[in-house]
């Protein structure tokens, strides 16, 4: 696709235009906001050409379009992104500085996109980077949140929730698709009326499209992102307005709203459960409504439903995309039931990412019913049809007076995949071992990937300089071909500029943290990352607790050759997960003591940084100089943070779980810290009662760690604030964190003893870096055409 040819002065001209047409300024009086948005609307300008070359080409090819169906999409800040893509770095600096801007303070003036909690959405995003790079026709749909996920502080080291405003100011990167609007209803009954079931809902909500083209490496492609907002049918009512009723004449337009008003990690209580149900639906009804329409526009026999479109439901939250598709074309247009579901099942995939059953959705089937009587009844069908075909089943995706949305996604899908090899294995084994034995081809792994756009290219630039001169630019959307550095890597020139980079990257965080928050920190030392959500499995806990021991030991004799070190923390918990918010205050009370303690500051320093999101990671990752990976065998899905830092040149110290077990296959066993057990050992250890106390028995350093969270040691004016979390290590453990805590503190020495010796360490990072090419989302978007979707390439 023909790219347009853009010169310094014609993009200066562009910017110039938009800052005084759009934003209706004058340079002189223009504020970096007014900056921001004429930047943003010139780079909008290109993507749209391409956005609208490649919409039509997909039209003229008819090719299969594939549809991701996500509660999340944790797309970050878009301006630098668009810039890095369309290769337009140095014109736009150029265009900025000729009015007397600077590049980096308009780019940081873009609040976070935060649309999702973790993992999950961030690899949604992900993906569209990859979809569009690899120029397949793709389509993200979601939930347009007006309120991401929250902002985390610390008040007295606590974490405290304050709602996240990104829509306050205007976005710039979306379309408003007031002609797109589809009704969604709720409730109400079914009836049976001349032959045909009839679904009348009681209540009825309207979703409003909102598009963001989403565009690929160096312009070639754009997909769109359509975000649906919720509206009201009736918006205002204006006889109760005359009446004097105010409130009351816009409470159709509030109540609907509050259906995309935010993103919750969490439904501990009923409404919220509720609530969450409906966006379910919400999202999911008008996405398939949505396709319809476009496979409508130009086809018209449905039985080529199959061949037309893939859709791909990131975890069960859109599970009831299913039963909607086939409610349609059953109810609606008017095919048996049988190859209404026939039909769905060869368009529905589904993507499994965690195996905690706690975190497998359940409906309760009485709340199911009032807001969806008619799925209900199809999924009672579903089932039924399921049972007739394999009469030897022992499960059901309603049970128990519940609707398992894990098991009604297993039923519809055509294809059912795990997101590392290692979880794919433990799927087959356990949440779905007797679905998999029905249906053994079902299951596929897909082992996730990262966008080496956006985790190295643009957060790294230094790094991705340094690539780009040893082996040329190709690696950018061809990550394997970075093991092309592996000659230079024993050039010990080559290595020292490595370390240049990876030290200019430590001493800028290091910048940054004493600019925003007020502490230094030792450049010198070897910094120790942990970036994730807050979770018990992730054992955030482990780490604070061999960082306690570490320090008591210090202590003990301040004049020995410690290795320097600074742990980094970031994470947030979700708002009722208590135990997870005393993780975050402990991490918190425990940096306020080591960093004031005089004996052991130059070598020991902690800190948590508040409200990670995906622009603090894009600041951390590339300053790493070790990744944590130290969840429970078996529970961490596959992780993509630890991609990202072994992208960046930072070695693991890891449990073999998730994709850990494959970056270690990947960058070598020599090149990774292995501690902890195996899954199947978590498993075997978890019948013995006493794991906890016989692994404290055996380790006085766990021992005495344990004692200083009971004596008040880091919260004097509190003494029994942590006595609960020694308790339940103590106690229970369900974690394994004392199980695994001494072969931890001993990984936890040999990387102190690798970093010693810094010519071996330098060449321990950059095998990371260049064994990493794998892990490239492009990847894994091919797994996914080839294996799943049967999807093809529109870019010649
Ligand atoms: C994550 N899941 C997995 N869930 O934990 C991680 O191992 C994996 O790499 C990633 O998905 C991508 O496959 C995840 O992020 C959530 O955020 C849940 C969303 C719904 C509410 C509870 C958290």
């Amino acid at each position: 696709m023909a790219r347009s040819v853009q010169t310094s002065s014609n993009f200066r001209d562009a910017l110039l235009r938009h800052l005084t047409y759009t934003m209706g300024k004058d340079p002189e009086h223009a504020q970096p906001f007014d900056w921001r948005m004429a930047l943003s609307h010139a780079i909008r300008d290109r993507i749209v050409d391409t956005w609208v070359a490649s919409t039509r080409k997909t039209y003229e090819q008819d090719g299969k379009r594939v549809y991701y169906l996500s509660m999340e999409f944790l797309i970050g800040r878009l301006l630098e992104d668009g810039i890095f893509n369309l290769e337009m770095v140095d014109e736009a600096k150029e265009a900025l500085e000729s009015f007397g801007m600077d590049m980096r303070t308009i780019l940081d003036d873009e609040p976070d996109a935060a649309l999702g909690n973790g993992g999950l959405g961030r690899l949604a995003a992900c993906f569209l980077d990859s979809l569009s790079t690899i120029g397949c026709p793709a389509y993200g749909y979601g939930i347009r949140y007006e309120n991401g996920l929250f902002k985390q502080s610390f008040v007295d080291g606590c974490q405290v929730e304050s709602p996240e405003t990104w829509l306050q100011e205007p976005h710039p990167w979306e379309f408003e698709r007031p002609e797109v609007r589809i009704n969604i209803g709720f409730g109400g009954d079914v009836h049976f009326e001349n032959g045909k079931t009839v679904w009348r809902p009681a209540e009825m909500i309207q979703a409003e499209a909102f598009d963001t083209p989403i565009v690929g490496w160096q312009g070639r492609w754009a997909n769109t992102l359509r975000l649906w907002a919720g509206r009201a049918v009736d918006p205002f009512d204006l006889d109760l307005f005359n009446s004097g009723d105010f409130a009351a004449a816009s409470e159709h337009e509030a109540l609907a709203r509050t259906i995309s008003r935010v993103l919750y990690p969490e439904d501990s209580n009923e409404a919220g459960k509720e609530l969450r149900l409906k966006q379910e639906y919400f999202f999911s009804a008008a996405s398939i409504r949505d396709i319809l329409r476009r496979f409508d526009s130009h086809h018209n026999d449905l039985k080529l439903l199959p061949e037309k479109i893939a859709i791909q439901l990131n975890d069960t939250h859109p599970a009831i995309a299913g039963p909607e598709l086939l409610r349609i074309l059953h109810d609606e247009r008017g095919l048996s039931f049988e190859e209404s579901l026939h039909i769905t099942h060869h368009c529905m995939n589904y993507t499994n990412h965690t195996l905690l059953p706690e975190a497998l959705e359940r409906w309760d089937e009485r709340l199911f019913g009032r807001l969806l009587p008619r799925h209900l009844d199809i999924i009672n069908r579903i089932d039924d049809a399921h049972y007739k075909a394999n009469p030897h089943r022992s499960l059901s995706a309603r049970s128990d007076g519940q609707v398992k949305m894990g098991e009604l996604s297993f039923i519809m899908a055509n294809r059912v995949n795990g997101v590392s090899a290692l979880h794919t294995d433990l799927m087959k084994q356990t949440v779905f071992k007797e679905l998999n034995a029905l249906h053994p081809d079902r299951i596929v792994n897909e082992t996730n990937g990262v966008t080496p756009r956006r985790w190295l290219h643009s957060c790294n630039p230094a790094l991705s300089g340094l690539i780009t001169e040893t082996i040329g630019e190709d690696w950018i959307a061809d990550l394997e071909q970075l093991e092309k550095l592996e000659p230079s890597i024993e050039d010990q020139g080559w290595l020292d500029r490595f370390m240049d980079v990876k030290n200019a990257n430590k001493a800028a965080l290091c910048d940054y943290v004493a600019g925003v928050h007020g502490v230094n920190l030792n450049p010198e030392a070897m910094f120790d990352i942990q970036i994730k959500r807050m979770h018990e499995y992730k054992r955030q806990h482990l780490n604070i607790l061999e960082t306690i021991a570490h320090w008591q030991e210090i202590r003990d004799n301040p004049n020995a050759d410690w290795v320097p070190r600074v742990k980094i923390f970031a994470g947030k918990a979700a708002q009722g997960y208590h135990f997870a918010k005393d993780i975050i205050r402990l991490i918190n009370d425990v940096a306020k003591l080591v960093n004031a303690d005089a004996a052991t500051r130059d070598v020991l320093q902690v800190i948590f940084l508040p409200n990670y999101n995906v622009t603090l990671a894009e600041r951390l990752v590339p300053a790493a100089d070790l990744s944590e990976q130290i969840s429970t065998a078996g529970k961490e899905a596959s992780g993509t943070g630890n991609m990202k830092f072994a992208l960046n040149g930072a070695p693991t110290i890891g449990t073999l779980d998730g994709a850990n077990v494959e970056i270690r296959e990947h960058v070598g066993k020599e090149n990774f810290f292995l501690f902890g057990m195996l899954a199947d050992e978590v498993m075997q250890r978890r019948m013995m009662h006493d794991h906890a106390q016989q692994a404290i028995n055996a380790d006085p350093r766990l021992g005495r760690a344990l004692e200083a969270l009971r004596d008040g040691t880091f919260s004097p004016e509190d003494p029994g604030r942590y006595t609960h979390i020694a308790d339940n290590l103590t106690w229970s453990d369900y974690f394994l964190v004392c199980s695994d805590f001494t072969d931890y503190w001993r990984a936890q020495r040999e990387v102190d003893k690798a970093y010693q010796d810094r010519k071996a360490w330098a060449k321990m990072a950059a095998l990371n870096t260049a064994r990493s090419g794998w892990f490239s989302s492009d990847r894994t978007i091919h797994g996914y055409m080839c294996d799943i979707w049967g999807a093809k390439s529109l870019i010649p």
